[in-house]
């Protein structure tokens, strides 16, 4: 639903703070935009395979839970507030959301998924609809899986890493809300998950992730900006 994402633009230009302008090089570090900021645009969403965006470019997806703090990562990761909506009450939005990060490069939002009160015919065909998009997109270079961090893969998680493996593309698990454990359940935490991955599955990796305490955005950051530059030509499926 449109309702549900706020519309990525920019705030209008910043307030004048001198009245005479300074060099850029007087201007206070903390007044300056800072780098990690991305140029990141909402696009448009789908409801089904015909409303989507063309296959072409490259896009790296965003799939977790519902409540697993994915539209935080996403925020988080784009360093804006309301980018993607954030929810207080587990919800239902079930769109998948394009969003613009660079020349024909994309975030893509798939709906949250373990929501109980959805209906079976709803769930089999959002199941169905995830399923076709990362198994059959082309321009689909990776899948960043969000899971809370004190909770552990779920099998609809497994799932879904089961989907996407045999594509050949890497998978990297975000354990969320990582402020909410200690250092030792932390540890415990990445050093089980990253286990479990390696014993049954090829081409994942895993790290801590914190909208709220800014944990592993440069990491996970710079794993997306990789995916979505890197020379792949050799990986891309026949
Ligand atoms: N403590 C903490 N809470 C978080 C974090 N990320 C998300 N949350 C909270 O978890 C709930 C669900 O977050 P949301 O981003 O809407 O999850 P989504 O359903 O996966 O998109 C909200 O109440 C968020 O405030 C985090 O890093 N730390
Ligand atoms: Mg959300």
């Amino acid at each position: 639903m449109l309702r549900n994402i706020v519309q990525g633009n920019r705030s209008p230009g910043s307030p004048v703070l001198y009245s005479t302008p300074l060099a850029p090089r007087q201007i206070p570090a903390q007044l300056q935009t800072p780098m990690t900021t991305l140029a990141v645009e909402y696009l448009a969403s789908a409801h089904k395979m015909e409303e989507m965006l063309p296959d072409s470019g490259r896009e790296v997806a965003f799939a977790g839970r519902s409540n697993a703090g994915k539209s935080s990562a996403i925020n988080a990761l784009a360093n804006r507030h309301r980018l993607a909506f954030v929810s207080k009450t587990p919800g239902r939005t079930q769109t998948i959301n394009f969003f613009s990060v660079g020349k024909n490069q994309r975030w893509v939002d798939l709906p949250g998924y373990g929501f109980a009160k959805v209906s079976k015919t709803e769930r089999e065909y959002w199941g169905e609809l995830i399923s076709t998009y990362l198994t059959h997109r082309k321009s689909l270079m990776g899948l960043i899986l969000l899971s809370d961090s004190r909770h552990g893969l779920k099998p609809l998680d497994e799932q879904l890493i089961g989907w996407f493996v045999p594509t050949g593309r890497p998978i990297h698990v975000l354990l969320t809300k990582s402020d909410k454990l200690s250092q030792s359940a932390c540890t415990k935490a990445l050093r089980e998950t990253q286990a479990l991955l390696t014993r049954r599955y090829a081409n994942c990796s895993v790290q801590l992730f914190s909208a709220t305490a800014n944990k592993g955005v440069g990491q996970a950051n710079s794993l997306l900006a990789n995916w979505l530059t890197e020379d792949r030509t050799e990986k891309a499926p026949g």
